[in-house]
């Protein structure tokens, strides 16, 4: 079945957790034993991350195929829009909500909890709504946070390499 999606000229990555079977489809696909695999944990039936790194695989008859290390975790960043576009039922509600920065929570007038209580909307689908929302707030933030370290640790070996020549050029 998977072989179909594969063609000439396409790269496809596997994705996944630690154990999923990631090079195991590999292996199969090629026809090799090329990567190796290993067996989960018994007692959490967890990956023990077999795969360390990443590696391109040629297909015969075509394609190529991307082996990746299992992910512990996958973060999102930059999705606001993709979001807002994927819960668009909530966006368009949000619309007609009193206030315009409405949090749809305890607000009066909140057009999105009224459809909940209607029924028109699932609690589920909000909750979704709202901890994606956070989540992706939250790793942009720390995002912004890394670069802004990594510019200021940037600027400062600069530094010391500039005031190094210069004492160097003394002597
Ligand atoms: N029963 C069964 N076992 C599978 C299947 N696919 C993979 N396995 C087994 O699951 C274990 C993990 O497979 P791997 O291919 O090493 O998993 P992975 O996703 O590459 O794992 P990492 O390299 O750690 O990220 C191996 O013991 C495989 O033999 C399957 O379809 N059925
Ligand atoms: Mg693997
Ligand atoms: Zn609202």
């Amino acid at each position: 079945v998977l072989r179909s999606w594969i063609r000439s000229g396409q790269t496809v990555a596997l994705l996944g957790s630690s154990g999923v079977g990631k090079s195991t489809i590999i292996n199969g696909l090629k026809g090799s034993l090329d990567q190796e695999t290993g067996a989960i944990r018994e007692s959490d039936s967890k990956g023990r991350h077999t795969t360390t790194s990443r590696s391109l695989h040629c297909l015969p008859g075509g394609g190529l195929l991307l082996d990746n290390p299992g992910m512990r975790e996958l973060q999102i960043v930059d999705s606001e829009e993709g979001i807002k576009a994927t819960f668009s039922d909530i966006d368009a509600l949000a619309k007609r909500c009193r206030f315009r920065d409405c949090q749809h929570t305890t607000e009066p007038g909140c057009a999105v909890v009224a459809a909940i209580n209607s029924g028109r909307l699932e609690q589920r689908r909000l909750d979704n709504y709202h901890s994606l929302l956070s989540e992706e707030a939250r790793n942009s933030q720390s995002l912004a946070e890394q670069r802004h370290s990594d510019r200021a640790l940037g600027r400062f070996y600069k530094t010391a390499l500039k005031t190094s020549r210069q004492f160097k050029s003394r002597d």
